[in-house]
């Protein structure tokens, strides 16, 4: 493997000759292209050239001219790239995940349009030309080899197709990203299109099928810009008594399934979702009885990196990192620890159906209600509202060998039931789910009717303030429902949901 020169993280001489500024770089990009950025969960995401364009598409607002563009990452971002195109109205179509709150309010004001879809999905649509042309790339890398070959950052993502299916390629070199991610990533570039595909050569999560850098044909390159700028990382607040308890009824749960022989002593690889509960299972997964276990995920949390360093975690493959500032710097002061544990993929192998489904996952992710019969929601309030986006949840939930989904039982200080008669959107069907958790409990699913869904459900998972009004209506639907099977009572099922707009939200 060749090493990077300490002095310079770009060794090509040819790019050596198109090192310019940020704002030269954004002058390269015109309104109505699209662009295809890099980013996953707040890491490896550009940090110069989104802001320079920003300010760009600023001063043509001032001049009355509309400037936007379209805006495809691998996921979420953070506020110098979404919120600061989001903030002058810069972007015409957001895909495929996105979880910025300028965004979010642009896009549910009908202002900007979001497309949102199964990340696994991304790099073949374009592959396939679903989405139209991308025009250029804005990639932050590493560093790039004296041969330009190109160190990824602390993300994969869509970055192999946006290099590969641009026009143009803007790359922003990072020094702040630690060397020494040199070697830590797996780009494998066999995927053939049907009807040419060959199956992934991937049977276990460490397993390294492809090479440790990204490719680009070099004529494209039209502009590096230097930067030294962190990535966003978010300290998570230590677990609540909600997730604690969610977490330990996951855990029982896996004991349980031990027990039975569903599952082997050390479990079947982990994927988690992003956020607090997520990070509560790892920690409560940290302190459980289970040893040797692995990760297949799209994202490394805190939680997990604890995992490897307590030995618990022998190796982890995802697609980023999503690490708080205490995290990151454990993982580099102990640096040799991880280094051969963890493996960095683009998302189209991180989160592709087939493996996950032949690995045998669990999945577990956070979801923002259920209904009684266990489809679940994971976008949108009342039914119209997008929180953040689907994300890879479908990916992993469609295909896990369990499927779990947790939530609190309530939301808003107690006002909103996160269990409901019928969801206001679904993202995971009654098909998808097989388990769902609240801190009141866990519901298994597998192998139960409708009906007997909706009792276990309500028993188990709903906040005991909300159950009454929930067994009533189970109990109303099941005598005077259309149909016995999946009873509803069509008018009052959704209208349960209007209590959001009584919601005091200070
Ligand atoms: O809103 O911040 O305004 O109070 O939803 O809820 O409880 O903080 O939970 O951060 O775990 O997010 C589903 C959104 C949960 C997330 C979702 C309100 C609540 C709060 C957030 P406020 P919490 P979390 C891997 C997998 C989809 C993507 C995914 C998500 C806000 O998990 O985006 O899974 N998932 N990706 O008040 C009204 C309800 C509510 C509600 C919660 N029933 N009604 N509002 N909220 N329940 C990662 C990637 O794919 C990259």
């Amino acid at each position: 493997m060749q090493k990077m020169n300490t002095h310079s993280r770009i060794l090509n001489k040819t790019l050596q000759g198109k090192i310019m500024s940020a704002e030269q770089a954004a002058s390269l990009v015109s309104s109505g292209v699209n662009v295809g950025m890099s980013g996953f969960t707040g890491s490896g995401y550009p940090k110069a050239v989104p802001s320079a364009l920003a300010k760009r598409i600023e001063e043509a607002n001032n001049a009355g001219e509309k400037f936007r563009i379209g805006v495809w990452t691998g996921a979420s971002t953070a506020p110098e790239l979404d919120g600061a195109l989001a903030k002058v109205d810069g972007v015409e179509m957001r895909l495929p995940y996105q979880s910025d709150p300028v965004c979010r309010k642009r896009i549910n004001a009908g202002e900007m349009e979001y497309l949102d879809i199964h990340l696994s999905h991304v790099a073949q649509f374009v592959w396939f030309g679903f989405l139209g042309k991308l025009d250029i790339a804005v990639v932050e890398v590493a560093g790039i080899l004296e041969d330009g070959r190109l160190i990824p950052s602390s993300s994969i993502g869509n970055n192999k197709t946006w290099l590969d299916q641009a026009d143009k390629v803007i790359l922003e070199v990072n020094s702040w990203q630690d060397s020494r991610l040199e070697g830590m990533h797996d780009v494998y570039y066999g995927t053939n299109l049907p009807p040419n595909r060959q199956p992934i050569p991937l049977v276990s999560p460490q397993d390294r099928i492809g090479e440790p850098y990204l490719h680009c044909d070099l004529r494209k390159v039209i502009a590096i810009v230097e930067t030294n700028s962190p990535d966003r990382n978010s300290a998570f607040s230590p677990p609540d008594e909600n997730s604690r308890l969610i977490a330990g009824h996951i855990l029982e749960f896996f004991e349980h399934e031990v027990k039975r022989g569903r599952l082997p002593r050390n479990l079947l690889p982990l994927q988690s979702g992003v956020g607090n509960i997520a990070n509560a299972v790892m920690a409560g997964l940290n302190h459980g009885p289970f040893e040797n276990l692995t990760a297949y995920t799209e994202v490394l949390q805190d939680g997990m990196l604890e995992m490897i360093r307590s030995g618990k975690l022998i190796s982890a493959s995802a697609t980023a990192f999503s690490l708080s500032d205490t995290a990151l710097e454990e993982l580099y002061t102990s640096f040799d620890l991880y280094r051969d544990k963890i493996v960095l993929r683009p998302q189209e192998i991180s989160n592709h159906p087939e493996v996950i489904r032949r690995l045998g996952v669990i999945a577990m992710n956070g979801m923002i209600e259920a209904d009684m019969y266990g489809n679940v929601n994971s976008t949108h309030v009342m039914g119209s509202a997008i929180m953040n986006g689907i994300g890879g949840s479908g990916d992993f939930a469609r295909n896990a060998y369990i499927s779990i989904f947790m939530t609190p039982s309530q939301a808003k200080n107690g006002q909103i039931s996160c269990i409901v008669p019928m969801v206001s959107h679904v993202d995971h069907t009654e098909h998808d789910v097989q388990v769902l958790v609240t801190e009141q409990g866990l519901a298994d699913l597998r192998g139960l009717s409708p009906s007997q869904r909706a009792r276990v459900i309500i028993e188990n998972c709903a906040h005991p303030d909300f159950r009454p009004a929930l067994q009533d209506y189970q109990k109303r639907a099941l005598d005077h429902s259309f149909g016995k099977h999946t009873p509803h009572l069509l008018d009052e099922a959704l209208s349960w949901h209007q209590r959001y707009l009584t919601v005091d939200h200070m």
